[in-house]
């Protein structure tokens, strides 16, 4: 699939022109009204900002007879891992530009190269959080473990010697709050609940001098519920200051909805994307493919249910672990 993020004055121009540029197989995702243009913040206008894909069957990677019986090899192995076709066209693509016949013979070349340019596309995230206390917000769809995300973050950096404090704005989920006290007081972390953005605002102001770091969790939203992403931006605007948001997704995903995911929580301008569940799969071409195509980089992954340890700062590397068949040689 083919991400697109589009703008203009004229709502039906800029499609025609979408049209034209990605031809007539595209699938909208988002359509939204933003300012445009001006010089230092004057003479803005409304305009229109469509985002979307082209339809991965567009993509479909026709493979004739002339191509090497390697790469016909590799487009299946891409293709078992979950790999989006449009990735995988991409992969064999470069493969055959830059290989020479003799080369694309042998298949500890073909998958070393595969190997550097997977890894290539994994951009990881540095986190540039300025200021003291450190705001990180989890946000992302339901149940794909943004709980476990907020502990296990609260572990890491409590054993890095940092003090740490949750505020979590689900006050609403039966057993939520629960959950996270629970968590939270097996850490001595305290916890509190805020229902807008004034309560936000306010225990920010509370916890300033008292935390180096404060981890926000946020409700589970459906990426289609528009209004409640929305309401999302609107409690962590209360904050009134810079806050990391960080979209957990689920490597158990499928890629055209990890797709759709990221390109729905786009909205809130998240900083980069927590890769949960990865001890759950063993093909995670979906997620490698979602990322390169929506240009977004991987903060963590997780790996296991334990609220103690099973974080990582991305490594690409790592990443190529839950691949099969694409073991280093
Ligand atoms: N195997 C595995 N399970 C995980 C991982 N992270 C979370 N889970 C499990 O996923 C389930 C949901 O986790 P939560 O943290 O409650 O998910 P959530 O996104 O906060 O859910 P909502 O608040 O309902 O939207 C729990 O059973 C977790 O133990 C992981 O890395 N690996
Ligand atoms: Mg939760």
């Amino acid at each position: 699939m083919e991400y697109f993020e589009e703008s203009g004055l004229d709502y039906n121009a800029l499609l025609e022109s979408i049209r034209q540029k990605y031809g007539q197989h595209i699938h909208i995702m988002n359509r939204k009204k933003v300012l445009l243009g001006g010089i230092l913040g004057f003479g803005k206008r409304e305009g229109w900002c469509i985002t979307g894909y082209v339809s991965d069957s567009v993509f479909q990677n026709r493979i004739s007879d002339t191509v090497p019986e390697t790469l016909k090899k590799l487009s299946a192995l891409l293709e078992k891992n979950d790999f989006s076709a449009s990735y995988i066209k991409r992969i064999t693509s470069a493969l055959e530009k830059t290989s020479s016949e003799e080369s694309l013979k042998s298949w500890g070349y073909v998958i070393k190269q595969t190997r550097d340019l997977i890894c290539g596309d994994i951009a990881t995230y540095q986190s540039r959080n300025l200021f003291i206390p450190a705001i990180t917000a989890v946000i992302g769809p339901s149940g794909v473990g943004k709980t476990t995300v907020v502990a296990k973050l609260a572990a890491k950096w409590l054993k890095a010697g940092k003090r740490v404090g949750i505020i979590s704005t689900d006050k609403y989920k039966i057993g939520a709050e629960a959950q996270i006290t629970a968590l939270a007081s097996g850490m001595n972390i305290p916890v509190v609940f805020v229902g807008n953005p004034a309560g936000m605002r306010q225990q920010i102001e509370f916890w300033s001098s008292k935390a180096d770091r404060i981890i926000v969790d946020t409700v589970g939203r459906n990426p289609k519920d528009s209004r409640g992403l929305i309401s999302i931006g609107d409690i962590l605007g209360g904050c009134g200051r810079e806050v990391e948001k960080l979209l957990a997704v689920s490597a158990t995903t499928k890629a055209s909805d990890l797709f759709e995911i990221i390109g729905q929580f786009n909205m809130l301008n998240f900083n980069a994307v927590i890769c949960t569940k990865m001890d759950e799969t063993y093909h995670a071409g979906n997620v490698i493919s979602a990322l390169q195509q929506t240009g977004k980089s991987l903060a963590y992954i997780t790996v296991g249910q334990k609220v103690t340890s099973g974080i990582e700062s991305a490594k690409s590397e790592r990443v190529l672990e839950f691949l099969e068949g694409f073991d280093a040689v």
